[in-house]
């Protein structure tokens, strides 16, 4: 049966319409500065904005994965999520997601009020999928290319680009579910910018469809990523529009959740796009 709702801890979010989800950076060196929030204050205020102009998830990182990007430690991870994730539970009722692969930050994010794991590395590090199968909370699994940011752009060589996708993340899912994760509690996401070149991302946007047949909700994360730069030849502060089109393009294509830093400006795009595609539905009357 596919899977149009996630429910944790009486919370629900209705996936029948597509949702957005607000990326909350809790880094020093995430590749958009724009999301980049240092104190708890202003990472809480902006979760709240989000909030306010149509987010239902926020996802809060603390480990930049940009290509080339270094890892920290557990330490400072847990030091820069938790307090985070803390304050935007006490003060919001949004569904918040930690972007982690570190089991102790799962845990944590878990107990200070985090709804769902985020992890780009798809639940691959030893102990990631036991917290996630005993909190028994819905979890977003990611396609990489490898499992190192720093090296998965490297080479990028595929036979079958949207065949291997498919395959890793069929294996994910049956490794998750023998571990105990539910399968209405799986997300899946095919990766756009880990371990792709330009052309494959675009590839894999206009083949998006062929994730349906695993009737999971299917999650994209184009924001301001380089395959829009480098199409447009922009820095990422003029990527907004062309992230705009990428992401309803995606929704034509059956994305459930899109991961955005603009919120406000992804949400009014999203609603003339359901709005139009409403009336496409009906019957033409004279
Ligand atoms: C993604 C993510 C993505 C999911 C990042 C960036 C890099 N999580 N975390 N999907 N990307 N699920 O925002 O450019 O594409 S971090």
């Amino acid at each position: 049966m596919a899977v149009t709702k996630l429910e944790y801890k009486g919370k629900v979010l209705d996936l029948t319409q597509p949702k957005i989800m607000g990326i909350v950076n809790v880094t020093p060196d995430s590749f958009y500065e724009g999301s980049r929030f240092t104190t708890v204050d202003s990472a809480l205020q902006h979760a709240k904005d989000m909030v306010l102009a149509g987010a239902s998830i926020v996802d809060v990182g603390g480990e930049s994965t940009r290509p080339g990007s270094e890892p920290v430690s557990e330490e400072e991870e847990l030091g820069r999520v938790v307090p985070v994730v803390q304050a935007i539970a006490e003060n919001t009722d949004a569904w918040i997601s930690v972007d982690t692969s570190s089991p102790a930050v799962m845990r944590a994010s878990l107990e200070a009020g985090a709804s769902m794991i985020n992890d780009v590395r798809a639940l691959r590090r030893p102990g990631a999928m036991e917290v996630a199968a005993e909190y028994g909370c819905p979890v977003c699994i990611q396609h990489m290319l490898g499992d190192d940011p720093k090296t998965m752009q490297k080479n990028t060589v595929y036979d079958d680009l949207l065949g291997e996708i498919s395959s890793f993340l069929y294996e994910r899912i049956h490794n998750c579910i023998n571990a105990g994760i539910k399968r209405e509690n799986i997300v899946i996401d095919p990766g756009f910018g880990f371990g792709k070149n330009l052309e494959q991302n675009y590839r894999l946007l206009g083949q998006l469809d062929r994730l349906r047949s695993f009737a999971l909700p299917l999650l994209v994360g184009m924001s301001r990523k380089s395959m829009i730069g480098d199409l447009l030849k922009v820095n990422t502060e003029n990527r907004l529009a062309g992230t705009i089109a990428a992401n309803l393009f995606a929704v034509e294509k059956g994305a459930d959740i899109l991961r955005v830093h603009d919120v406000r400006e992804m949400a009014e795009a999203l609603k003339v796009y359901m709005y139009a595609i409403k009336y496409s539905k009906q019957k033409i009357k004279k």
